[in-house]
C-alpha cells in the first residue's frame, strides 16, 4: 500500500478522553473511531489487526478440529426464557422489541441458540464428539464501557461449543481449548496465563480466564512467578489424543494463578516469598465447563449407545477477539507509539522514502516494493511529500516491527537501512539483503 492512497487519519494531539495507553494510541494512530459509547468503527488500519487476529483464531480452531458457523447477532428472546436466562442476565442485556412487538435483543453470548441448532439436527451420540464455533459481534450493555476496545459495549468474540457423550469427553474438549487459546495468544506475541476463575453468569463448575499481564488491567491477579517461564513454543500437540492435552494442561495449571474471584491466601503463602506476586491483568479469553446447564432445560438430548436419552455435556469457550487489539499494545508499545509483534503487525514493513521525487530514490523504493510483494509481503511505503522527521514519527507511531529508510546518500554506496522498531537498531545493506532479511523473519508467519 502506498500511504498517499491509504486512508490513515493520525492524530498530533493526544486525545483527551483516553485514560490507557492503547486506547490513546489505537485513536491517534487512526485505528478506531468512537461512535457511540462503548461502540467504534474500526477504520483501516485496526480493521487490518482485527483481521489478523480472526486469522490466527481461526487457524487455531480448526487446528484443534472445531467446525467454524456463523450465527446472527440478533436473537428471538425465546430461546433465552427457555434456559431460565432472559431474566436472569439483567440490564446487561440489550433487549429489543421488533414490529411485530416480539421480545428480540442482541446476542451477548450463543449458549442458547447454539443449544437449538443442535438439538434440531443431532440425535445420536454417534454425532458426538462435535464443537462448532464461530465469530461474531456481541453486545453487553456494560455500566461502565471505557478504555477503548478493551471494555466496549459491542465487541468482537471468537465463541465456541462442545457438545460430548460423557463428562469425560466434554473435559477433553476443555483441554484440547486450553492448548490452542495458549497456541493462538502466543501467535499473537502474547502470553496469557491460564488463571482459576469464577464462572459468572454463564455457570458451571470448571473455568479458567486466561490474562495478559499489564499494569493497566481490570483484574487482580495472584501466581507463581514460576508460571511465566511457561511457554509453548512449536511443540505438536496432537489434538485427539486425551494424555497429550490432559499433560499440557496440568503443566500450565500446575503452579498457582489466580484471578482476585478465586483468590484463597492460604495457598498463596505456601508458595516461597520471593515468587509470590500481585498483578493486574487483562483479561483476554476464559473456557467453561458446565456439563448439562443449557441441554437439560433445553432438551438438548442424545439417544445414548443404550438407546436411551441423556441431555449432552457442553462447555463453551471464548475469546476476546476486539480486545485482543487493544491487550496486545498494552503489552507492547514505548513512548513513541506502538510495537506490533510480526504475527499481528498490520503491515510487514515500512518503506520510508527520505526523499520524495528524487528519481533514483523513487525507483529504489518502487522496486523494494514490488520485490517484497512479490514474495506475499505487505509493505507499507510512504511516498508522501513530508519531512523524513514526520515520516518516522508516524512509522513509530503506527508501529510496524521493520522499517526499510530509503535515501539518495546511502544509495549512493549501494545500500537502504533497515530498522527493527522494537529495539532501534538499524544496519546498513543492499536493498536485496534487507528483502532476504525480511523473507526470512516472516517465513512461517505469512
Ligand atoms: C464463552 C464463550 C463467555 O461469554 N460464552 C461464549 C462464554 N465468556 S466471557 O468470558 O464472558 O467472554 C469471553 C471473552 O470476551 C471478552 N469480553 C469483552 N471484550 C470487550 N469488551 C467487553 N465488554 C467484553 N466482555 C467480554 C473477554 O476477553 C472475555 O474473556
Amino acid at each position: 500500500m502506498r500511504l498517499s492512497r491509504y486512508f490513515l487519519p493520525v492524530l498530533k494531539e493526544n486525545p483527551s478522553e483516553a485514560q490507557i495507553v492503547s486506547h490513546r494510541l489505537m485513536l491517534r494512530a487512526g485505528m478506531i473511531k468512537q461512535s457511540a459509547a462503548g461502540i467504534y468503527s474500526w477504520l483501516p488500519l485496526g480493521f487490518k489487526v482485527l483481521r489478523k487476529i480472526e486469522n490466527i483464531v481461526h487457524e487455531e480452531q480448526q487446528r484443534a478440529g472445531h467446525i467454524p458457523m456463523l450465527m446472527p447477532t440478533l436473537q428471538s428472546a425465546d430461546l433465552w426464557k427457555e434456559s431460565g436466562r432472559y431474566d436472569a442476565y439483567g440490564p446487561e442485556m440489550l433487549r429489543i422489541k421488533d414490529r411485530q412487538d416480539r421480545d428480540m435483543l442482541y446476542g451477548p453470548t450463543n449458549e442458547e441458540m447454539i443449544t437449538d441448532i443442535f438439538r434440531s439436527h443431532v440425535g445420536s451420540y454417534k454425532d458426538l464428539p462435535l464443537t462448532l464455533y464461530h465469530i461474531q459481534w456481541k453486545f453487553r450493555d456494560e455500566v461502565r464501557p471505557r478504555f477503548g476496545v478493551m471494555r466496549g459495549r459491542e465487541f468482537l468474540m471468537k465463541d465456541g461449543y462442545n457438545f460430548d457423550l460423557t463428562k469425560e469427553d466434554a473435559l477433553h474438549a476443555y483441554n484440547r481449548h486450553l492448548v490452542s487459546y495458549l497456541r493462538s495468544y502466543e501467535r499473537m506475541g502474547l502470553q496469557a496465563i491460564p488463571m482459576r476463575a469464577d464462572s459468572g453468569p454463564i455457570g458451571g463448575d470448571d473455568t479458567h480466564e486466561f490474562l495478559v499481564l499489564a499494569e493497566t488491567g481490570e483484574s487482580e491477579v495472584f501466581y507463581d512467578s514460576q508460571i511465566t517461564e511457561l511457554n509453548f513454543g512449536d511443540r505438536e500437540i496432537d489434538y485427539d489424543s486425551i494424555e497429550q492435552c490432559q499433560s499440557v494442561l496440568e503443566e500450565f495449571t500446575s503452579r498457582y494463578a489466580r484471578t482476585d474471584e478465586t483468590h484463597d491466601a492460604a495457598l498463596f503463602e505456601e508458595i516461597p516469598e520471593d515468587r509470590r506476586r500481585t498483578a493486574r491483568g487483562i483479561e483476554v479469553g476464559q473456557i467453561f465447563y458446565f456439563g448439562t446447564k443449557y441441554s437439560e432445560p433445553m432438551g438438548a438430548t442424545v439417544q445414548g449407545p443404550d438407546g436411551k436419552p441423556v441431555p449432552v455435556h457442553m462447555g463453551s469457550h471464548g475469546i476476546g477477539v476486539s480486545r485482543l487489539v487493544g491487550a496486545i499494545i498494552e503489552a507492547s508499545h514505548d513512548d513513541k507509539g506502538i510495537i506490533w509483534p510480526e504475527g499481528v503487525t498490520p503491515f510487514h514493513v515500512g518503506i520510508v522514502n527520505l526523499k520524495q521525487g528524487d528519481d533514483q530514490a523513487n525507483g529504489a523504493c518502487d522496486a523494494l516494493y514490488d520485490s517484497l510483494k512479490a514474495l506475499g509481503l505487505d509493505p507499507l511505503y510512504d511516498d508522501r511529500d513530508e519531512r523524513a522527521g514526520g515520516k518516522f514519527a508516524t512509522m513509530d507511531l503506527i508501529g510496524l516491527p521493520w522499517r526499510i529508510t530509503v535515501g539518495p546518500r546511502g544509495l549512493k554506496n549501494g545500500v537502504v537501512e533497515l530498522t527493527s522498531r522494537r529495539t532501534g537498531e538499524s544496519e546498513e545493506m543492499a536493498p536485496e539483503t534487507a528483502v532476504e532479511r525480511l523473507a526470512g523473519i516472516y517465513r512461517g508467519i505469512v
